[in-house]
């Protein structure tokens, strides 16, 4: 009698504590703070432009410093390139990491990128050591390139 006693009341302790943390979305993750006019943008190939694959891609950054992923110093942090990407990931979680959402991991400020003829956009977004977007994001402008045949 007195263990089920004991038992009743332990339950009546964690019903409440369980109620409201069901309701509760998932806890955000951190973000890492961006420095007014950070800004990410192409060096190359210009918005606009014919190309042939593949293609340059040159990233350029003013404000902020490239650093690897799980580099968490201040006001650092490494480049993302979405390709014909329509829907911009969420802000507060980690970019995906696949064919269209590339990651340069490793510091890098430029890449090779194979396309196939046609018209394709790109879109740089700097991601911190964990791979979200900083606070406020730092996106370049979406820009549209033809690649032709060559
Ligand atoms: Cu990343």
């Amino acid at each position: 009698m007195r263990k089920i006693t004991s038992f009743c009341g332990l339950l009546l302790l964690a019903l409440p504590a369980l109620g409201p943390a069901q309701e509760t979305a998932p806890a955000a993750l951190p973000r890492t703070a961006s420095p007014d006019g950070a800004m990410v943008y192409f060096l190359a190939p210009a918005n606009g432009a014919t190309v042939t694959s593949p293609v340059t891609v040159r990233f350029g950054l003013r404000g902020m410093g490239v650093a690897p992923a799980g580099v968490t110093t201040a006001n650092t942090g490494h480049h993302h390139l979405l390709i014909d990407v329509t829907e911009l990931p969420p802000d507060n979680l980690p970019i995906p990491n696949d064919a269209t959402h590339r990651h340069f991991g490793a510091g890098q400020t430029e890449t090779e990128l194979t396309l196939d003829p046609g018209k394709h956009t790109l879109q740089l977004v700097l991601g911190d050591a964990a791979h979200i977007p900083h606070q406020p994001p730092v996106r370049s402008e979406k820009i549209t390139i033809t690649v032709v045949a060559k």
